[in-house]
């Protein structure tokens, strides 16, 4: 039977694939390695000798292992999938990935944060990249986007200053993989437009619970062309079937100590266990002769069409089911480029893309350090590639024949352009005129009113998060001015925003003079400002993490805290349940030795109450048994148990507390609630399990996070 896992890239990487299973150890020519123990040497205690091509060879191989890291986007998670049509899009566009509902084509995806190094913490406060290289029958498409649908910037000349005052400061190289610093403040204080991204990236979105539950954007607007030569704008969307859901800043902050890895882990786990990520692929169609009827630029990334507008139409579904085999071959090494686009795909004239298609070989070439870049395994196309580009670092193919030229008639002209019916690839024709000018559009200048948007579309504790972490990252900007001018920006938002960030931060709200200080001096500020306008009290709810998808505790991790006595049939009666429901549970103990439940049988936990954190567990279960909750009440575990249950707690995840742990109860913070909970689960609820499945499914409950907060 075939593997439903693979495709033909899997079966093209297949045959570059290689495994040491029974084999003997080698040099890189081939020769068999008798000794990899010792170097060759003059007499057993001597010198070692230049001769030693075993040992030169290992130790220069292992001397240029590192390759410069990408210089955003470095740290990344990566797999490999299937994206498969559901709704013919033949109508718009000529794409034959896109034509016909039920094709298949293979993808690798890569996450990523956007400011740390390779090795930062997974959960930083920060953008994520979604990353999808569809592998289709005309050649690679490459569908480079965020979990957020707009951008810090309109033009692609300021991304440089952008991830310079983001990345550690140049002084003293800190801090990493984090954004609360005076120098990124003090740029995005003098970007206004920058602002609407800054509300995505103090709201939650910023902190996702999983890769598997976020959602992705292509973040500008392409164009899709049909076989007629007619032109729609395309947004990109895909939905994550899990629903879009984050973590609080505080298990953020304790999960990055106890597990930096955690998303990493989370996508490798998923795919190892069989629960695939899944997301929806849609589309936001706009014709072409509409492109004005929008009070935004559709050319402008720092605006997002609102779905109420142009609904999402929902077209296929990603979905990904292997991991790489290695790491580095796979997830380094793939090379991604907006710029990869095939027939039916074409750029639109935003400033920031059009920079883009620049920079990203430019990029391969000092990461990749060779043209050759695109015979890396991962980055082949389906199609075998030919043309007469040749020689360069680490050239892999062996090109037959004496013609590297066209025109030739000794290679018999081969190969041939092909024409538009053979999906020769022509750029879509557009009338453009125009003067040479260093200028922005006029049509760019509001920047204030989707920020209001999306401020006033999130849920009651959506805007505290967001509210509280504009306060962490402002209080960390050590100047003043800096702050103040980040507070003026925020009351052309929302002035109780302003007023409530600005009395933690210890300044004024002052009106700015001009909000974008940095026009130029002889530039008509006043007629280019955006200024505060008509207070914006529209709302747009697919912008409110609050609607998402709350009905599955799929792959969801739970965990059981434990000790001897525990009562075996109720924990594995509620550990079926929860696994019949697709999520995973495991065992916390006071160590990791094994725990005789109250039949006698042994259970070995995965982990002690200190090797692990609350912050890591999607929910709790305290075990029920008397005996159990007594040993973990006993001096040595206790405050360990109340941590892990207080924190539970806190961060507003649901909790069951199983029959005879009323003293753990007792102890906890929980005990002091005096409200209705129904993320709280104890013994007297009748149909407690059921209501603990419940709960988890619903995530968290956010809207007691005031009253949890003890
Ligand atoms: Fe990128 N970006 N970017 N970017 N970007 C890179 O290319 C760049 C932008 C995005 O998993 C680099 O191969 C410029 C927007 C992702 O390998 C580099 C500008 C969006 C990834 C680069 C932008 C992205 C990158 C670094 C402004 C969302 C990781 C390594 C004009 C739509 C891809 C590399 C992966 C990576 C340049 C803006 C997404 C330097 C100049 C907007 C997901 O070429």
């Amino acid at each position: 039977m075939k593997n439903e896992k693979q495709n033909k890239k899997l079966d093209q990487l297949e045959s570059h694939s290689n495994s040491n299973e029974n084999e003997k150890l080698t040099t890189n020519q081939g020769l068999k390695i008798n000794n990899n123990q010792d170097s060759l040497k003059a007499g057993d205690r001597g010198p070692t000798l230049l001769e030693d091509f075993i040992l030169r060879e290992k130790i220069t191989h292992f001397d240029h292992e590192r390759i410069p890291e990408r210089v955003v986007h470095a740290r990344g998670s990566g797999a490999h999938g299937v994206f498969k049509l559901s709704k013919s899009l033949a109508r718009y566009t000529k794409a034959k990935f896109l034509s016909e509902p039920g094709k298949e084509t293979p993808v690798f995806v890569r996450f990523s944060t956007v400011a740390g190094s390779r090795g930062s913490t997974d959960l930083a406060r920060d953008v994520r990249g979604f990353a999808v290289k569809f592998y289709t029958e005309e050649g690679n498409y490459d569908l480079v986007g965020n979990n957020m649908p707009v951008f810090f910037i309109q033009d692609a000349i300021k991304f440089p200053d952008l991830i310079h005052a983001v990345k550690p400061e140049p002084d003293n190289e800190m801090p990493q993989a984090a954004s609360a610093h005076d120098t990124f403040w003090d740029f995005i204080s003098l970007m206004p437009e920058s602002i609407h991204m800054i509300m995505w990236l103090m709201s939650d979105r910023a902190i996702p619970r999983s890769l598997r539950m976020m959602e992705g954007f292509g973040v500008h607007s392409f164009k899709f062309i049909n076989e007629e030569g007619k032109v729609h704008f395309v947004k990109f969307h895909f939905k994550p079937k899990l629903g879009v859901h984050s973590v609080a800043w505080d298990e953020a902050q304790k999960i990055s100590g106890a597990d930096p890895d955690f998303h990493r882990r989370d996508l490798w786990e998923a795919i190892e266990n069989g629960d695939f990520p899944e997301w929806d692929f849609g589309v936001q169609l706009i014709p072409e002769e509409d492109e004005h009827q929008f009070d935004f630029d559709l050319l402008d990334p720092t605006k997002i069409v609102p779905e109420e507008e142009v609904p999402v139409q929902i077209i296929g579904t990603l979905t990904l089911n292997r991991n790489p085999d290695n790491f580095f071959a796979e997830t380094e090494q793939i090379a991604f480029h907006p710029g990869h686009i095939i027939p039916g795909i074409d750029f639109s004239n935003d400033p920031l893309l059009q920079g883009r298609l620049f920079s990203y070989t430019d990029t391969q070439l000092s990461r990749l350090g060779s043209p050759n870049f695109h015979e890396i395994p991962i980055n082949r196309s389906l199609n075998t590639v030919h043309n007469n580009q040749r020689d360069g670092h680490m050239r892999q193919q062996i090109v037959k024949g004496k013609t590297s030229y066209e025109p030739n008639s000794i290679g018999g002209g081969c190969p041939f352009q092909a024409m538009m019916s053979e999906g020769g690839f022509t750029s879509h024709q557009e009338r453009v005129s125009g003067e040479k000018v260093r200028k922005r559009s006029r049509s760019f200048v509001d920047h204030y009113s989707q920020a209001k948007l999306f401020y006033n579309s999130q849920s009651a504790p959506e805007q505290r998060h967001l509210q509280n972490a504009l306060i962490f990252e402002l209080s960390k900007v050590t100047i003043p001015e800096i702050r103040e001018r980040l507070v003026g920006q925020l009351a052309f938002i929302n002035k109780d925003l302003a007023k409530k960030v600005a009395v933690k931060i210890g300044v004024q709200v002052k009106k700015l003079k001009y909000p974008n200080q940095s026009l130029p001096a002889d530039s008509n500020k006043e007629e280019l400002q955006s200024e505060e306008r008509e207070p914006n009290t529209k709302t747009s709810d697919a912008l409110s993490m609050e609607n998402t998808v709350k009905d599955t505790i799929k792959s969801r991790k739970i965990g059981f805290i434990l000790a001897n006595g525990a009562d075996e049939k109720a924990v594995n009666s509620l550990k079926t349940k929860l696994e019949a429901k697709g999520a995973t549970v495991e065992m916390i103990a006071p160590s990791v030795a094994a725990v005789k439940t109250s039949d006698g049988s042994s259970v070995i936990p995965k982990h002690s109450l200190t090797s692990t954190s609350s912050a890591c567990f999607d929910a709790l279960y305290i075990c029920a048994g008397e005996q159990s909750s007594k040993e973990l009440m006993d001096s040595e575990n206790k405050q360990n148990v109340l941590n892990f249950i207080n924190e539970t707690y806190k961060h507003c995840k649901a909790l069951y507390f199983g029959n005879g742990t009323e003293t753990i109860y007792d102890s906890s913070n929980v005990s002091m609630k005096k409200h209705e909970d129904p993320a709280v689960v104890t013994w007297e609820n009748k149909k407690s399990d059921e209501q603990f499945i419940t709960a988890i499914s619903r995530h968290r409950v956010w809207e007691l996070e005031q009253e949890r907060n003890i």
